[in-house]
């Protein structure tokens, strides 16, 4: 029997969860990696995805880039050759230098994201782009931009929410907008359901999440401005505000109080298709707290992203559910610094790279700009999928099919976008490399541990753009510092007292012992020190001085709207080359609520094809009502490859939202037709 051996790690995935993982190893070669019982969020289980991608296709070599290569067919066809590294990189380092020299550095544009969030893997090759002057896609442009940009207005930062342990003080919790039943299954399985709270689900979707709560909002997509009018409006008459919150703390009251006191319940019931009864009791329940608010990125990726923030924040700020033990609102929380400020008023510091940044470009501009010759030279994709992932997929992949546009792609598989590179670079996975991990919900900081050698060739993401800035003749410390001694300085600046070697015996600690009840002191990093419901910055900008009662307007001409949030199979698009993982998922499916159904003549089970401007794609209807009438429900990002070489972003039109230019996914429209076997 050859030695057993468990080695204790992180899951680096964007996810809420953050899970330990255990890895058994025997005879020095990993066996099966297991959730680390010990750890407090996934008490020995990982979610169903990640148990079966993480012993499937990461543990696969035939699944995985295992070598650099160079393409030797049409782009998009994915034939390479295999090359030495160095080859690949001074191609890469001898064309960019060119490019940069003959068109400026700034024709050369970087996409990246969270292919992996492990702290140096994620960040590192940022300061490389920098050096260089390259373009850079603002990364959460295709994720979850719109909601940070109006809560930096309102409340001056939008990565500091609860410390979720103080849930246990609270009465109630509203979860809007997420679905933690998919996208945090360890949060949706104990901290939610498990909590003797009072569970309000805000959704337009009936899923898992909305089902187990003890009430669900199924309000109509885009109308959730006028809910949270709506409910200030029952807190207000019913006594429930905060006068002395609202006096100390937040500037605007006075300025919506009109459009509060028109957000009558049957207006709001009108605007969002709500019952009168469940908004009152929702208003009642939250407004009486102590309350956590969790605000999630479906929510925000709607056209009016933005306002729909800033007048959810008036809930907490007017009823002052804030900084009391039980108390609060997230978004996201940035584990290491509210970790290092130990809930103290926020100070947000920027690592000092050094280098010289380049211009930025929305997510949204990227399919555009890159079909137009003038404008990008070079591009290279990192820790994301775009092909899979980025709106207007037809024409993603005719921007990347230009010959002219040198592309290298760096992934750990060989994604559809990697079918496009001249040069592809095989990165390690993180099982093969140390770095650390923080979850964006719990205060955890985990180890991620190398448990094997990395896989062929393949390289972490640090060391391939330390290589490549060697290649490009750049001598920079900063280019090149090394990942033990980063490493140390993360957690040193965490004020944790553990060194990192100390950490990966242990594989996980706690940010602080005890619950940390954030925003307690009231102080803002806003201009005004207030919570900034009337905002003076944000009216500088062109935007609307508070937010407004409004809802979207019901799609027009026979047109739904269509949903795609996270699936419970995928991450984003990772696991979609896995056999099992695909399997599961079955085949592309859009969920239509009977009445549609009826209207349209679809039956269940039958193919329909979904429209718009940006193209036609062919489903199975399921009919159900999941949805309300009006709305559509697929799941996003499978790999387009097997599926005819196009998933659900054929039908992802990039429009912005009306904040941080980010997308508005959940508010694209199609028509449905019977199908008649297209595609
Ligand atoms: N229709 C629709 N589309 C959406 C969304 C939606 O709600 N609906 N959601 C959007 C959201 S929220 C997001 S965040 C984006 C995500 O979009 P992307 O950031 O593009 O995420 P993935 O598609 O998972 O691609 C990540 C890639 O990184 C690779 N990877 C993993 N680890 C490493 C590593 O260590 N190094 C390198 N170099 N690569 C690695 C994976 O193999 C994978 O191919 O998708 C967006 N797309
Ligand atoms: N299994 C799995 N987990 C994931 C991911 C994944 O792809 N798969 N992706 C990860 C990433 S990158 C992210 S950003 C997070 C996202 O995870 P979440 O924050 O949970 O966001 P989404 O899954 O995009 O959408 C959540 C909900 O928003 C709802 N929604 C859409 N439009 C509206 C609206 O107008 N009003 C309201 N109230 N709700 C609306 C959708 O119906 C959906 O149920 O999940 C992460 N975790
Ligand atoms: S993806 Fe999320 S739920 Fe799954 S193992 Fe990783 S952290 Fe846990
Ligand atoms: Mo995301």
């Amino acid at each position: 029997m050859a030695e057993r051996e468990i080695v204790k790690t992180s899951c680096p995935r964007d996810c809420y969860d953050g899970c330990g993982i255990a890895v058994v190893k025997r005879g020095g070669r990993i066996a099966r990696v297991l959730g680390d019982p010990d750890h407090p969020v996934s008490r020995g289980a990982l979610c169903g995805k990640c148990a079966i991608a993480y012993n499937g296709v990461w543990l696969d070599p035939g699944a995985r880039l295992l070598h650099p290569m160079r393409r030797t067919g049409a782009k998009g066809r994915g034939r390479f050759e295999r090359i030495p590294w160095d080859e690949a990189l001074a191609e890469t380092a001898g064309r960019l230098k060119d490019i940069a020299a003959e068109h400026g550095a700034d024709s050369i544009l970087h996409t990246h994201y969270t292919g992996t969030c492990s702290s140096i893997a994620n960040a590192f090759p940022g300061r490389f782009f920098a050096r260089l002057g390259a373009t850079e896609a603002e990364p959460d442009s295709i994720c979850n931009n719109a909601g940070h940009a109006a809560w930096g207005y309102v409340f001056g930062d939008s990565h500091t929410g609860f410390d979720p342990r103080t849930a246990r003080e609270s009465s109630c919790i509203v979860v809007w907008g997420a679905n933690p039943s998919h996208s945090a299954p360890h949060a949706h399985k104990h901290w939610l359901k498990e909590s003797p709270a009072r569970v309000i689900a805000i959704d337009p979707v009936r899923h898992e999440t909305a089902r187990d709560a003890d009430l669900h909002l199924r309000l109509l997509p885009g109308s959730d401005a006028a809910l949270a009018f709506g409910m200030c409006h029952v807190a207000r008459r019913d006594g429930l505000l905060d006068h002395g919150y609202i006096r100390d703390r937040v500037l605007g009251y006075d300025e919506v109080e009109a459009d509060i006191q028109a957000a009558t319940p049957a207006w709001t019931a009108d605007k969002t298709g709500l019952a009168v009864a469940d908004i009152e009791e929702a208003a009642r329940a939250y407004a009486a707290g102590p309350s956590l608010l969790w605000l999630g990125q479906g929510l925000q990726r709607q056209r009016t992203g933005g306002n729909i923030f800033r007048a959810c924040a008036m809930l907490p700020a007017f009823t002052g559910n804030i900084g009391k033990p039980g108390a609060g609102f997230y978004y996201l929380n940035d584990g290491s610094g509210i970790i290092a400020r130990k809930g103290a008023a926020p100070v947000r510091t920027e690592p000092g790279d050094g280098g010289a940044a380049g211009p930025r470009i929305s997510q949204m501009d990227v399919p555009a700009a890159l079909n137009d010759p003038g404008r990008f030279r070079a591009y290279m994709a990192w820790n994301c999928n775009p092909v899979a992932s980025n709106p207007d997929q037809a024409r993603m992949r005719s921007g990347l099919a230009r010959e002219d546009l040198f592309t290298v792609v760096v992934d750990c598989f060989p994604t559809d976008t990697a079918d496009y590179a001249d040069i592809v670079l095989p990165a390690a996975s993180f099982l093969e490399f140390d770095d650390l991990t923080c979850s964006y919900f719990n205060l955890t900081v985990g180890a991620q541990a190398k448990c094997a050698e990395p896989m062929g060739e393949s390289l972490p993401n640090q060391e391939i753009f330390r290589r490549l800035a060697t290649a490009m003749g750049y001598e920079e410390a900063f280019l090149h510092r090394d990942d033990a001694s980063m490493l140390d300085e993360a957690l040193a600046g965490m004020g944790l007292g553990i060194a990192f070697d100390e950490l990966k015996e242990k594989g996980w600690v706690w940010g602080s012992d005890e619950p940390l009840v954030l925003w307690a002191e009231g102080v803002f990093p806003t201009p005004s020190g207030r919570i900034e419901i009337a905002c003076p910055r944000a009216e500088a900008d062109g935007h609307p001085r508070t937010p407004r009662a409004v809802a979207d307007p019901p799609p027009r001409d026979g047109r739904l709207r269509l949903l795609s949030p996270a699936g419970k199979w995928l991450m984003n698009s990772s696991y979609g080359n896995d056999p099992r993982i695909r399997e599961l998922m079955g085949e592309p499916a859009v969920a239509i609520h009977p009445d549609d159904a009826a209207r349209l003549d679809v039956a269940d089970g039958q193919r329909v094809v979904l429209a718009n401007d940006a193209g036609e794609l062919a489903m199975t209807a399921v009919v159900s009502d999941i949805v309300p009438a009006g709305a559509l429900l697929a799941d996003k990002s499978r790999w387009p490859r097997g599926e005819g070489g196009h998933n659900v972003n054929l039908l992802h039109i990039p429009r912005k939202t009306d904040m941080g230019e980010s997308t508005s996914v959940h508010g694209v429209e199609v028509t449905v037709s019977r199908s008649p076997a297209i595609r």
